[in-house]
């Protein structure tokens, strides 16, 4: 089976970071189509503020009609439109989080602008709208009460499943960043909260290998967790050195094996028979320019294909007999050695 690629405009980036302004200018979505295109992508994942800019001083009616030549702009690129997801943490109104802020009025807004998000994705014909839940955690925790803020999303789910019945939510759990400790840290988090909504089955996940690291767990595990569940509706690959900011770095370029064990988990599942996509969540080096500013996408597909053959070319029965004899330590090495080549 071969796999279909997926990535954000916001993969393309002008490489600020907390400490000094961009070194890359912008691009606008046309550029980017092309280079995606290109470089054998087949879907590209969306913001609502993506889709229509400014969002939020435009009315519905112009909304819709802005994402309708999106997709016209797409669909003339050759390429599906994977998800959208409500960008929840710009607007001044959810400085204290989305669905779980403790101002009604700014949890008015973020469900207001999730629904108007499930409105843009059936404009766009894509079914899933991804929740990366950035700001829904606290910076002091006993500022918010969990329980509450469970009850508070389960809320919000289910007026988005109500008001669009073709969506589904994958959730995008992170551990922290920009919180300093999220409600929903982990994919057996999401999945336990899918039982809270009114129509579990819609509520599934993503999981992306960086959030994983920064929760100190396995990717291939987590993937594992949601596959086994019948509930991987997409992935974010890219990699992260250890336990600091969330890096967006090019898949496979921290830890090839973990990578292979991703991707040997994703075809062992049978991962993308259901039209899901293999996506990319990665971002440029800040020293990177314009040039080359995409090669990191480039490079992480390339990287999956390297592993894709690594992983069918694995000797199966050969680690099933070392894993029957109990010699992991010749298993160990058996990885090692079909990795180096
Ligand atoms: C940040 C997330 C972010 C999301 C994107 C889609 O840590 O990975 O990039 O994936 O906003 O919801
Ligand atoms: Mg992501």
């Amino acid at each position: 089976m071969s796999h279909r690629f997926s990535i954000g405009p916001w993969n393309i980036s002008e490489g600020r970071d907390s400490y000094g302004p961009e070194t890359r200018p912008a691009k606008d979505l046309a550029w980017k189509l092309e280079r995606f295109k290109e470089a054998g992508f087949d879907a590209v994942m969306f913001h609502d503020d993506d889709v229509v800019p400014d969002i939020d001083t435009k009315s519905e009616q112009e909304v819709l009609r802005e994402a309708e030549q999106v997709r016209t702009m797409v669909q003339n690129a050759g390429m599906a439109i994977e998800m959208v997801a409500p960008r929840l943490w710009f607007s001044p109104m959810t400085v204290d989080g989305g669905y779980t802020s403790n101002d009604p009025e700014a949890r008015r807004y973020a469900v207001d602008r999730s629904l108007q998000a499930a409105d843009i994705a059936e404009v766009l014909g894509c079914d899933l709208l991804v929740w990366w839940l950035a700001r829904d955690g606290t910076y002091v925790r006993e500022s918010k009460s969990h329980q509450r803020s469970l009850e508070l999303l389960a809320q919000a789910a289910d007026a988005i499943l109500a008001h669009s019945p073709q969506i589904r939510i994958a959730i995008e759990p992170k551990p922290n960043e920009p919180v300093d400790v999220a409600y929903l840290p982990t994919i057996g988090h999401a999945l336990a909260f899918a039982h809270l909504t009114s129509d579990p089955a819609r509520v599934g996940g993503l999981v992306e290998t960086a959030h994983c690291v920064l929760a100190g767990l396995d990717p291939a595990d987590e993937m594992a967790f949601a596959l086994t569940a019948g509930k991987l509706w997409s992935v974010h690959l890219n990699d992260q050195n250890g336990l600091k900011f969330d890096q967006d770095k090019p898949f496979g370029s921290v830890n090839l094996r973990s990578a292979f064990d991703q991707v040997r988990v994703l075809e062992r599942h049978g991962y993308g028979r259901n039209g899901e996509f293999v996506a990319f969540d990665v971002h440029s080096f800040r020293t990177t320019t314009i040039e080359q500013g995409f090669d990191h996408a480039v490079n992480s597909r390339t990287t999956f294909l390297r592993l894709l053959e690594k992983v069918r070319s694995f000797d199966e029965d050969a680690a099933a007999a070392l894993v029957m004899q109990r010699d992991y330590q010749a298993l160990d090495q058996m990885v090692i050695e079909h990795l180096l080549g």
